[in-house]
């Protein structure tokens, strides 16, 4: 089952000299888009929130979550911004569920380098949740779960071991777009739109991210009371699943960190071989 804010707490915890005391969790309104006419991303007291259509469903991580067969925990958004992999191409996504009416596509941008890559375009038929497994999808009541279908194929991130990337959520239909960086250059806000579940238990690195695909104006009211305006905060608007080959990348920051202490070190050095050369 579905496990909030565990790992979140952890990572914290883990870097409480370097990093904020708060654990960075962006709120997800969990009632769903439409006043709860869309199945809701995470449950609220173990169900999807109550009075909207999908009232004591599951929700869409717990359909996910039964599907895949291993629990999910929240990542602290802190760690979920920049991603990268130990091999070249090592990752791998799918469209996993569609709650909303934009058309849209998934896509990256290398930080070193100028340009977008599309990597999936929304499935055509929306308000749906894809799954692997024939029960999930045959079961009664649920007639929003469906099998994938064929063009639901795993699709590889082209990158090269070590380049880090941004995860990008382009809005076609109101020409938005989106980074898994907030307020990065180039892309339409500097709040998060993008949520990220760890998957337990999987010997490669596995993933499920939501976003939400209208821009959030504000998150919070001046008594930092969570209050979305401008887009609903559903999370639900694009959900997909990524997978990494190798057992190291947590969302990059941790790469990022140790290339950049690399980098001071060897500019150290340079500055002392160039002091040397002078001094000589
Ligand atoms: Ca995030
Ligand atoms: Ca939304
Ligand atoms: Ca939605």
């Amino acid at each position: 089952m579905f496990k909030p804010f565990v790992l979140g707490a952890a990572i914290v915890g883990a870097f409480a000299l370097s990093m904020p005391a708060r654990a960075d969790l962006t709120p997800i309104q969990v009632k769903g888009g439409g006043g709860g006419g869309e199945r809701c991303l995470v449950p609220e007291s173990g169900n999807c929130a109550p009075g909207g259509n999908f009232g004591g469903k599951a929700s869409i991580l717990d359909i996910i979550s039964a599907d895949i067969g291993k629990s999910l925990t929240r990542v602290d958004d802190s760690f979920d911004q920049l991603w990268n992999n130990l091999v070249d191409n090592g990752g791998i996504v799918r469209a996993r569920a569609r709650y909303a009416g934009d058309n849209s596509e998934l896509g990256y941008t290398l930080t070193d380098k100028t340009g977008y890559v599309k990597l999936l375009d929304v499935f055509s038929t929306n308000n749906r949740v894809r799954v692997d497994s024939a029960a999930l999808a045959n079961a009664s009541n649920k007639d929003d779960i469906v099998a994938f279908p064929a063009q639901a194929s795993w699709v590889t991130i082209k990158a090269d071991a070590f380049d880090p990337y941004q995860f990008v959520l382009r809005n076609k239909t109101q020409d938005d777009w989106f980074s898994s960086m907030p307020g990065a250059k180039t892309f339409d806000n500097a709040l998060d739109q993008m949520v990220t579940f760890k998957v337990e238990g999987s010997k490669d690195p596995h993933y499920i991210i939501a976003w939400e695909d209208r821009v959030i104006t504000q998150m919070f009211d001046r008594s930092g009371k969570f209050k979305c305006k401008g887009a609903d905060c559903d999370y639900n608007d694009y959900v997909f699943e990524l997978k990494l080959t190798q057992p190291v990348p947590e969302p990059s920051t941790w790469a990022l960190m140790g290339m950049g202490l690399a980098g001071v070190g060897f500019a150290m050095r340079r500055g002392r071989a160039a002091n040397a050369r002078r001094i000589g």
